[in-house]
């Protein structure tokens, strides 16, 4: 895919406005997203991986909050087991219509890819063995986090998993900072500048409302899942599995 480098926040902004997954970001996503999460390539690629583990034959694998896609595509090449439909969900219609210009070229794959736009609360969840969200959660608000994760549960075969990414927040102030600046300095070697950095920030505010790995793992323990792990972390990003 073609993708155009992120210089939304490059020149000074009068007004700061919340952040939006508009035309202007999804123009720019690729770029944005590979130069903001540390580790995303690696993530992509293993979340295929992992998937490919626990897909079992005539079920669904679910990527909430899909973006472009990236997750599905990783699925739909790694995919095994026979009979799996992975649907791709996403509120924003600008991502799904332009997710949609990737998967009509693999439309002859054994796991097809559905692409939907509509809210994650909107939508039913049964038969999985496999629910991707990778870093969606983070932008549902958190009185809503729970009833969602145990839709998830709910809605898994057992056996199956949720992969889990969530950039976190720390309780302690020293190591909350210590990740904080780590994650600057690598946006900062990916090219950003100091006011990019400060001005993405504040637009994020009150959209990405990070929480800490406690409270991930005690949400996914009281929605009923007897294992989780830790598999991935680069400074305040992590993805989790859990398993039914
Ligand atoms: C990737 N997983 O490339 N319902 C549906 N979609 C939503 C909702 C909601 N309620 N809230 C937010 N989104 C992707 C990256 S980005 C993460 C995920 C980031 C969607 C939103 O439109 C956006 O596309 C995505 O969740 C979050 O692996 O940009 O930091």
């Amino acid at each position: 895919m073609v993708t155009k480098q992120d210089d939304i926040y490059a020149s000074p902004l009068d007004e700061m406005v919340d952040f939006r997954f508009d035309e202007k970001v999804v123009n720019v996503f690729p770029d944005m997203i590979q130069r903001s999460v540390p580790g995303y390539a690696t993530l992509i690629s293993n979340i295929g991986i992992l998937a490919s583990k626990y897909a079992v034959a005539d079920s669904y694998c679910y990527d909430l909050g899909c973006s472009l896609g990236a997750v599905s595509l990783s699925m739909q090449q790694r995919i095994n087991a026979s009979g799996c439909s992975i649907l791709a969900v996403d509120n924003s219609k600008a991502m799904i219509d332009k997710a949609k210009l990737v998967f009509t070229a693999n439309d002859d794959s054994p796991t097809p890819v559905d692409l939907i736009c509509a809210d994650i609360a909107d939508i039913e969840i049964h038969n999985a063995s496999v629910v991707v969200m990778n870093f969606t959660l983070q932008f549902i608000a958190t009185e809503l986090r729970q009833a969602l994760v145990q839709r998830i549960y709910d809605g898994l075969k057992p056996g199956g998993v949720l992969i889990l990414s969530e950039k976190l927040a720390f309780d302690d102030t020293q190591l909350n900072q210590f990740h904080i600046e780590s994650h600057h300095d690598f946006k900062r070697d990916n090219g950003y500048s100091d006011m990019e950095i400060s001005q993405k920030r504040s637009a994020l505010e009150k959209v990405l409302l990070p929480e800490s790995l406690d409270t991930h793992l005690h949400r996914l323990q009281s929605a009923g899942f007897t294992f989780t792990e830790k598999w991935f972390q680069c400074f305040n990003f992590v993805s989790l599995v859990a398993v039914k």
